[in-house]
């Protein structure tokens, strides 16, 4: 792999709708501008996918999809090095996906690099899978032989966001064409640029035409398109949790398509009294201030227990405060700009009402210099659990910092919420963390540690975070439909 090199001035040459290896204008011949959020300025036009363009690449995928296609009869195994050729070329093309990233989306230069190293992790992990898809043969009663295949479930609509563009991208395709589905993906439309170069990959790697589509557009209008589709067979869904409840009553009202959804969260970390104050402080600034706040899974409630609770604040303080904002591309910064004016103001709204209802604002709370959308690092202390920024989702760089006195009431407190999406506790007592994790209602938990998110394991939501699991072996089971099969045997013997 090559070194990656930051490039502020990085060419973009992939702007259409990729449907069938082609690229084309959008049949509205409208486009839609991608911003910089960092200068606030447009990078290019790119064109703007609706429910006609939804419609062709449905088409497209469908026929990919046929009975004797090319890739239904292609072997496992194959499937496996087409996949292990894009993780080549993603290895190669690294700057060019991270600068790209870094443009459209303003996170740090070298997290958007880390961000490509884990999407050529999903891909080598699920490349791997290709083949070790099985069924099992089952003892049924009777004189017959049964046994199950575990087959793509087909087209599958994919609709992602705009904080990791390029992670969810892996997220979603990786599991999909390991199992030999084909594909309609449309990406956020701040951050559509990653996923149309990954196209210009998918292709020169030699994936047939029409296995993997990628429609920019909006949500109201190419989103929906796929979640209403009657020729979709799955659709799965990173984003907020008001609109993946839209994409569950759009699946229910067309053809029942499979759903699966990574929603939102207000995840909770718990600091004990007894653990050290410098790492819990460390470990809970990152669980909330990593990608600008923007993490689904960000530790956005800091519960700690009283007896360090004015030391941690002073500490987090400090560390918010010092924290180096600005330019994403300078090596320096590890806190860029948010996605968009909409998001940059709704964190500023937020941050108003977190004043208004009596909570201390200790750091931050306004916005970094004069261009861009960028939120300085902000702390909140003497957060209580009615304040609107303990109760929804600030998907900002906004720390609530609150007080709790016994393990049992915190566990009580975490869980009372409609999320679920994760949690984290800091401790030097096992037995509390261990009574911690089976009590918490979340799909992620982390004990000294926040924030752990590997290819290997399972990723999701209780409550409304969401519906099924994301990565791991989990996510197979997810694009794969169950097909038992039954034959009349002449005699059966053990
Ligand atoms: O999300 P949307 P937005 C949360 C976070 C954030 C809030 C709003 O709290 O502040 O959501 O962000 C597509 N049918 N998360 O407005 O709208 C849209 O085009 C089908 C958490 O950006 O949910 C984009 O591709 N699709 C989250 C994707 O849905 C629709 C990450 C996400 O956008 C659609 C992002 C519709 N009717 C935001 N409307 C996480 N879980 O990580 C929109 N979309």
């Amino acid at each position: 792999m090559s070194d990656p090199e930051p490039n502020p001035k990085q060419e973009i040459n992939y702007t259409q709708i990729f449907i069938n290896n082609e690229w084309h204008n959008s049949v509205s011949g409208k486009v839609f501008s991608t911003i910089n959020p960092a200068t606030g300025e447009k990078l290019c036009d790119v064109q703007e996918g609706d429910k006609a363009d939804v419609d062709k690449a449905v088409t497209a995928a469908r026929t990919a999809f046929k009975i004797g296609s090319k890739w239904r009869t292609m072997d496992a195994s194959k499937r496996g090095k087409l996949l292990m050729r894009f993780v080549e070329l993603l290895k190669r093309d690294i700057s060019i996906i991270a600068n790209l990233e870094t443009l459209d989306n303003g996170k740090p230069f070298y997290d958007a690099v880390d961000d490509v190293k884990g999407t050529i992790s999903v891909f080598e992990y699920y490349a791997g899978w290709c083949d070790k898809i099985c069924g099992k043969t089952i003892p049924v009663d009777g004189d017959y032989f049964t046994f199950t295949r575990h087959e793509p479930v087909g087209v599958c609509g994919q609709i992602i966001p705009w904080n990791y563009p390029v992670s969810m991208l892996s997220w979603k395709l990786g599991p999909a064409l390991a199992c030999g589905n084909t594909v309609i993906l449309k990406p956020a439309e701040q951050t559509p640029l990653t996923a149309l170069y990954c196209c210009s990959l998918f292709k020169e790697a030699g994936f047939p035409p029409g296995v993997v589509n990628v429609v920019p557009g909006y949500g109201p209008t190419a989103g929906a398109a796929i979640s209403e589709h009657m020729d979709i067979d799955k659709v799965a869904f990173t984003g907020s949790t008001e609109v993946g409840k839209l994409v569950m009553q759009a699946a229910g009202k067309s053809n029942l398509k499979r759903i699966s959804l990574e929603l939102g969260g207000k995840s909770p970390l718990i600091i004990l009294a007894d653990a050290d104050v410098d790492n819990a402080a460390l470990w809970a600034h990152a669980a909330i201030f990593n990608n600008m706040g923007q993490n689904c899974c960000a530790g956005s409630r800091t519960f700690v227990q009283e007896g360090i609770y004015e030391e941690f604040v002073k500490k987090a303080k400090t560390m918010a405060e010092t924290r180096p904002v600005g330019d994403p591309f300078d090596a320096m910064t590890q806190h860029g700009s948010q996605i968009d004016e909409a998001q940059f103001k709704k964190i500023l709204d937020f941050v108003e009402s977190g004043k208004k209802e009596g909570a201390v604002l200790e750091a931050g709370g306004e916005r970094f210099g004069e261009k861009g959308y960028f939120v300085k690092p902000t702390v909140f202390s003497n957060v209580t659990d009615n304040m609107k920024i303990a109760r929804e989702e600030i998907f900002g760089p906004v720390q609530s910092i609150i007080k709790f006195k016994t393990l049992d009431e915190a566990i009580e407190r975490a869980n009372n919420t409609s999320y679920g999406l994760a949690a984290g506790i800091i401790t030097n007592d096992i037995n509390k963390a261990m009574i911690f994790s089976q009590a918490v209602q979340a799909g992620s938990v982390w004990v000294n540690c926040y924030d752990i998110v590997t290819t290997q394991s399972p990723f999701g939501g209780f409550k409304q975070s969401g519906h099924g699991r994301e990565l791991s072996e989990y996510a197979i089971k997810e694009y794969t439909e169950v097909k038992a099969v039954t034959i009349k045997l002449p005699q059966k013997n053990s």
